[in-house]
């Protein structure tokens, strides 16, 4: 008889949802090797964690991620809270042998996500980050279309991650613009998964040459009263950057172009990758995230042009999709976190590890020191 696992998911907000809705979905649309029950949900506020419980189909909730970690009866320690929450809570879940799936960035900074590995590897578990979008059908067919030679040696990897809810400087402060609970800010927090699509497509990066930059650097207080007149408002710090900027050279030889924004006006989740190989190109767009475009220089060339593969064909062809609809009915974000989680599952069933692993987090924690370094030294970092 298949074996359980029993989950403890800290945190309950955007992530909390996202990964609640993955560990529920998963066994129902994927063969498992284990059966899942959705145990413990954790989160600090009592009346928050108990809503969000029964909402999003807990058994259990508690306000101390300490229960979660040390309860015998917890398997896999799923961690979608703050940054700063990521080193204490993995490495305790190690030390009581909890598998442990992460969100990214793994931690604050490179030497956290190191203990994090360490700790992890001395424990045997199986450790993997949430890097989600390395698990959307069309960023595996590229995966898979690279790696049978479709493009030929690989000059380009270009990539945007653009988003717009910082525009408004009326916007709070929350954690995600403090540096102690963050780390840092688009370049932690968007930067890192086009870095991770960047290893996972192309390779590792050799050096780079970073630039951050804060757009508005004081906010209000998101619980300061709306001014009256003669009043002033309360205002936080930001201390974290907006906008991230990366060039770079790759092992393999490809040169690298990342820009990480949360000041794109118009721009919600947008994710565009362009890969431009010796022999074709793909690209790719999160807000049409059911296509691949794809050139192939190989075709005549009174017909040369962009394709547009609508990566939903079953049977094998097209990744991740069988498990779905019929070709055609299209799949979204929320897709992407189920077949982390349902990987993340069969891998703990065969103590197999499964990419992204903490080794991967660590390797893209240095790439994002190196952007800060370089910001600060004024010059190129090698990595
Ligand atoms: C906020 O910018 C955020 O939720 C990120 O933290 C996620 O990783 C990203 O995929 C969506 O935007």
């Amino acid at each position: 008889m298949a074996r359980t696992f029993r989950v403890g998911l800290i945190g309950y907000r955007f992530m909390g949802r996202a990964h609640s809705n993955a560990w529920r979905q998963a066994p129902r649309f994927f063969n498992l090797k284990a059966n899942v029950e959705l145990h413990t949900l954790c989160g600090r506020n009592t009346a928050g964690v108990q809503a969000a419980r029964a909402q999003l189909g807990w058994q259990h909730a508690a306000t101390d991620w300490r229960e979660v970690v040390e309860s015998p009866l917890i398997d896999i320690v799923d961690i979608g809270a703050p940054n700063d929450l990521h080193a204490e809570i993995a490495i305790a879940a190690a030390r009581n042998g909890k598998h442990i799936l992460c969100e990214k960035p793994l931690a604050l900074n490179v030497k956290q996500a190191e203990a994090m590995l360490a700790a992890a590897q001395k424990a045997r578990v199986v450790h993997m980050v949430c890097h989600n979008y390395r698990r959307i059908p069309a960023i595996a067919l590229a995966k898979k279309m690279i790696g049978e030679g479709a493009l030929g040696k690989i000059l380009h990897y270009h990539a945007r991650y653009a988003q717009d809810w910082l525009v408004d400087p009326e916007f709070p402060i929350n954690w995600r613009l403090q540096k102690e609970t963050s780390g840092s800010g688009a370049n932690g927090d968007i930067n890192a998964h086009i870095i991770d699509l960047g290893r996972y497509l192309v390779g590792e990066f050799k050096e780079v040459c970073g630039l951050l930059h804060t757009f508005v650097a004081e906010r209000p207080l998101s619980d300061a009263p709306v001014p009256q007149r003669g009043s002033t408002r309360k205002m936080g710090k930001v201390t974290v950057d907006d906008a991230a900027l990366l060039i770079g050279r790759m092992e393999n030889g490809a040169l690298a172009n990342l820009e990480a924004t949360r000041f794109a006006a118009g721009r919600k989740n947008h994710i565009a990758i362009e890969i431009n190989g010796s022999k074709g190109s793909v690209y790719f767009d999160f807000e049409d995230m059911n296509r691949l475009k794809f050139f192939n220089g190989d075709d005549p060339k009174d017909r040369q042009g962009f394709r547009d593969i609508l990566v939903t064909e079953r049977s094998g062809i097209h990744p991740f999709i069988g498990n779905w609809w019929p070709p055609g009915h299209l799949i979204g974000y929320e897709h992407t976190f189920i077949h982390t989680v349902a990987d993340f599952v069969n891998a703990c069933v065969e103590g197999k590890p499964v990419q992204p692993t903490f080794e991967d987090g660590v390797k893209n924690q240095r790439v994002l020191a190196a952007v800060a370094e370089s910001q600060h030294k004024g010059r190129w970092v090698k990595l």
